[in-house]
C-alpha cells in the first residue's frame, strides 16, 4: 500500500464520521441520552462505542498508546452491557462525548501517519488495511442501528437519506426465477475485506429451487394479514378507512402496496412464506441466486438459516464479533437495507439477529423447491 492509500483511508474515515455526525445533527443532548426502547441503545452509547472501538483498535492496538479515559471502555463493551442497561451506565455525554469522538480521531490519524501499510506488512491486522476496513464497516453498521432508534424519535428529520437504493420497488405478486442445482460457491475469497464469518470460501451442493426475484411487497403482506389475522409490521397503524399508514419519526405516511414490506420479525417472515405456499430461502440459496437473478433493495432479508460458522472458520480479529453469536439462537439476514452503507453491502455479507426482532429494516423473499 502506498501513501495515497493512507489518504484514501483517511478520507473514508472522514466520510463515515460525517455521516454519523449528520445523523445526530438535528438532535439535542437530551435526545442523545434518552432511552427510547429497552431493545435499543441510547444514541450517546452508540456514539461513545463508535469512538471507543476506534480507540481500542486504531489507537491502542495499532498505535500502542494508552486510552484517553482509563478503563471507561468496559462500559462500551457490547457483550458486557446488554442494550436495556446502557441508559444507566456512566458513559460520556454531551460536550465530553463530542470531544472524545474528535480526540480519538485525531490520534487515529496520527497513528495512521506513522505505520507501515505495505502489502507485506507483518501484522495481519494491517494486511490489506484490514483493521481500517473493519473500523469503517463498524461505524457504518452502527449508523444503521442508530437509524433504527431514530424511527422512534418524534419529528426527526434526517439531514440526508442515501438516495442510492439498490432496487426499484417490488411489484405486487412475485415473479420467481429458477436456480440450477449442483455445486455453488459460497463465502468470501482470500482477497479484500470480509468479516471472519464470511470465510472460508467453500462449495455447497444445492437442489434446484426457485426464488422470488424481488422482496415481498406490502400489498401481499396485507393479504396475508387479512387471511391469517397476523399482526401488522412494526410502525403500522390503521388509517381509519380500512387501510394502513406507517407512523415513524412522528409522521404518518400511507403504506405503499408496491414497496417491500419492512419491520417484520423472522417468525412473521417465516409465517408469510408458509402462507404463500413457499418457504424462506437458506442463506446458501440466497447467495447462489444473488450471483445472477435477485433484485436487491431497501430491506434486509430473513433467511431460514441459523448463524453458524463456515467450514474452516477462524475467529479474526476477535471472537466477540461473530463467534460468540454462532448457534441456533440467531437467524441470518442477507442483502442490505435503505439504511445500509454501500460499503457494507456485498454478496457474502452475513447479518444476523434474534428471530423475534422487528426493529431491523428487514423483510423477506420466498423460495421453493423445484
Ligand atoms: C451484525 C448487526 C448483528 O450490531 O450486534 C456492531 C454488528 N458488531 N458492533 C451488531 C456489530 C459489533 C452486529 N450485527
Ligand atoms: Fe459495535
Amino acid at each position: 500500500m502506498t501513501a495515497s492509500s493512507k489518504d484514501a483511508i483517511a478520507e473514508r474515515l472522514a466520510e463515515a464520521r460525517e455521516r454519523t455526525l449528520e445523523l445526530i445533527e438535528p438532535l439535542d443532548d437530551r435526545q442523545l441520552n434518552r432511552v427510547y426502547s429497552p431493545i435499543l441503545s441510547p444514541l450517546a452509547w452508540d456514539l461513545g462505542h463508535i469512538a471507543n472501538f476506534e480507540e481500542l483498535w486504531l489507537v491502542q492496538t495499532i498505535g500502542g498508546r494508552e486510552p484517553l479515559h482509563g478503563d471507561l471502555g468496559r462500559f462500551y463493551d457490547a457483550i458486557e452491557n446488554p442494550r436495556r442497561t446502557r441508559g444507566e451506565l456512566p458513559i460520556l455525554r454531551d460536550a465530553e462525548l463530542r470531544a472524545y469522538l474528535a480526540d480519538v480521531r485525531e490520534r487515529t490519524l496520527d497513528v495512521l501517519d506513522g505505520i507501515d501499510l505495505s502489502d507485506d506488512a507483518e501484522d495481519p491486522l494491517l494486511q490489506g488495511g484490514f483493521v481500517y476496513e473493519m473500523l469503517l464497516a463498524h461505524e457504518h453498521q452502527h449508523n444503521e442501528t442508530m437509524l433504527q432508534l431514530l424511527q422512534m424519535v418524534d419529528g426527526y428529520e434526517p439531514v440526508r437519506v442515501d438516495a442510492e437504493v439498490a432496487a426499484e420497488p417490488a411489484p405486487d405478486g412475485a415473479e420467481m426465477v429458477a436456480v440450477e442445482g449442483g455445486e455453488h460457491t459460497i463465502g468470501a475469497g482470500p482477497e479484500g475485506f470480509a468479516y471472519d464469518n464470511e470465510r472460508s470460501r467453500h462449495t455447497v451442493a444445492l437442489a434446484p429451487f426457485e426464488i422470488d426475484r424481488t422482496p415481498v411487497a406490502n400489498g401481499a403482506y396485507v393479504q396475508f394479514m387479512e387471511s391469517t389475522g397476523a399482526e401488522p409490521p412494526m410502525y403500522w397503524e390503521h388509517d381509519g378507512e380500512g387501510g394502513w399508514v406507517r407512523n415513524a419519526m412522528g409522521r404518518a405516511h400511507p403504506v405503499d402496496p408496491a414497496y417491500p414490506v419492512i419491520h417484520v420479525s423472522w417468525h412473521e417472515a417465516d409465517a408469510f412464506a408458509r402462507w404463500a405456499g413457499k418457504r424462506l430461502p437458506t442463506e446458501q440459496e440466497w447467495e447462489a441466486a444473488r450471483a445472477g437473478v435477485l433484485m436487491l433493495g431497501q430491506v434486509w432479508e430473513w433467511t431460514s438459516s441459523d448463524f453458524l460458522p463456515y467450514p474452516g472458520f477462524e475467529a479474526f480479529p476477535y471472537p466477540e464479533y461473530s463467534e460468540v453469536f454462532f448457534g441456533d439462537e440467531h437467524k441470518v439476514l442477507r442483502g442490505g437495507s435503505w439504511a445500509t452503507s454501500r460499503d457494507v453491502i456485498r454478496p457474502s455479507f452475513r447479518n444476523w439477529d434474534l428471530p423475534e426482532r422487528r426493529q431491523i429494516f428487514a423483510g423477506l423473499r420466498c423460495a421453493r423447491d423445484l
